[in-house]
């Protein structure tokens, strides 16, 4: 039998001390949310925050059970500089001598945490610059493409971990004998080609003409230009959806629609759309707002959100081209 690398074994050799130790501590911050999760409705985490458990007592939703569970851990360790939170309106500013700047989305997916279906916790690990002063919303607004780290905790039929620091994809299995974190996969890689996809059909009527386009094409199958069957997969929750693209391929999009007026896209920049736009690329496959590499685009605000096309890179550079071809920005304007 071949010995087992574990999460530990792994950040020696591929990672900074410093970043080690902050994946150590949202690892260690994962284990716990995975075991509330197991507990589920046992646990009175099931409904509202503000409601009552079968006890009678107060309740707190596990997004926000998660969130305080990260944001506690990683304030506490010396080499974060402050913590960004999909949860907090507010950044959280930590040691002013870190290196680090963490965002994350605590608990993605989180209306699954009910029907007990799968849900996880993205992260996105930038650099700080401005020791000796305290960490503010402005130090967190870098483009994707600075990210020295990202990944997620799926908390799934079983609890992995995928994680990039730039240099190709690791996968990860929550081994609950040992309570590790066991490298199951050190290169993550996804085929440039699909026949799988996966969009909110029901907003079609909001989308823009080259998505239009783009998903008429694929549901014409055979029978369209594309000249085969394409199959649908919608779990609902980023993070398995995603997931599923790293396993087996695919493409994933929450595009722009004119559902809400002024809403560009329903996913978040700096918690979700540049995490996973990093971990697919180093997987080999590609990220695109309709328009711009994802990871080139410079943030304005902490809690943006933004179109989202990624996955396989042939289907993601097709839409690209839909949307040059029709000179459409990503959302909405003309060129
Ligand atoms: P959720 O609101 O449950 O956190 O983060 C947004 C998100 O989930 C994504 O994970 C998911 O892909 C999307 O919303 C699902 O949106 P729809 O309900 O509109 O399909
Ligand atoms: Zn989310």
């Amino acid at each position: 039998m071949t010995a087992q690398t574990t999460l530990a074994q792994y950040l020696e050799s591929h990672a900074t001390p410093e970043l080690a130790s902050i994946m150590t501590t949202l690892a260690t911050a994962s284990v716990a949310i995975s075991h509330l999760l197991d507990k589920g409705a046992l646990a009175g985490i099931h409904g509202e925050a503000g409601g009552q458990n079968v006890q009678g007592e107060a309740q707190k939703k596990l997004d926000v059970i998660s969130n305080d569970l990260l944001l506690n851990a990683l304030i506490h360790n010396p080499n974060c500089a402050g913590v960004a939170s999909e949860e907090l309106d507010e950044i959280s500013p930590a040691n002013d001598d870190g290196t680090l700047l963490v965002t994350f989305d605590p608990l993605d997916g989180s209306s699954n945490i009910d029907i007990n279906m799968t849900v996880g916790t993205i992260f996105s690990i930038l650099p700080y610059h401005n020791q000796g002063q305290k960490a503010c919303e402005s130090d967190f607004l870098q483009k994707g493409e600075n990210q020295l780290g990202a990944g997620y905790f799926i908390y799934g039929t079983s609890t992995m971990l995928a994680v990039t620091f730039g240099a190709g994809v690791a996968m990860f299995s929550f081994d609950p004998m040992t309570q590790t974190y066991i490298l199951i996969n050190d290169n993550v890689r996804i085929s440039e080609q699909t026949a799988e996809y996966a969009i909110n059909a029901s907003n079609r009527r909001y989308w823009l003409p080259p998505i239009q386009q783009y998903i008429e094409e694929l549901v014409q199958g055979d029978t369209g230009i594309r000249q085969k069957d394409y199959n649908t997969r919608w779990v609902a929750a980023m993070i398995a959806d995603v997931h599923r693209i790293l396993i087996r391929g695919g493409v994933f999009m929450y595009p722009y629609d004119t559902k809400i007026a002024g809403k560009a896209g329903k996913l978040r920049l700096m918690y979700e759309a540049n995490p996973m736009s990093f971990v697919i690329e180093q997987a080999g496959g590609a990220s695109t707002d309709g328009v711009e590499r994802i990871m080139d685009i410079a943030p304005t605000a902490i809690h943006q959100r933004i179109p989202v096309v990624l996955g396989a890179k042939e289907e993601v550079d097709y839409v690209k081209a839909l949307h040059e071809t029709a000179g459409i920005l990503a959302n909405g304007d003309r060129v």
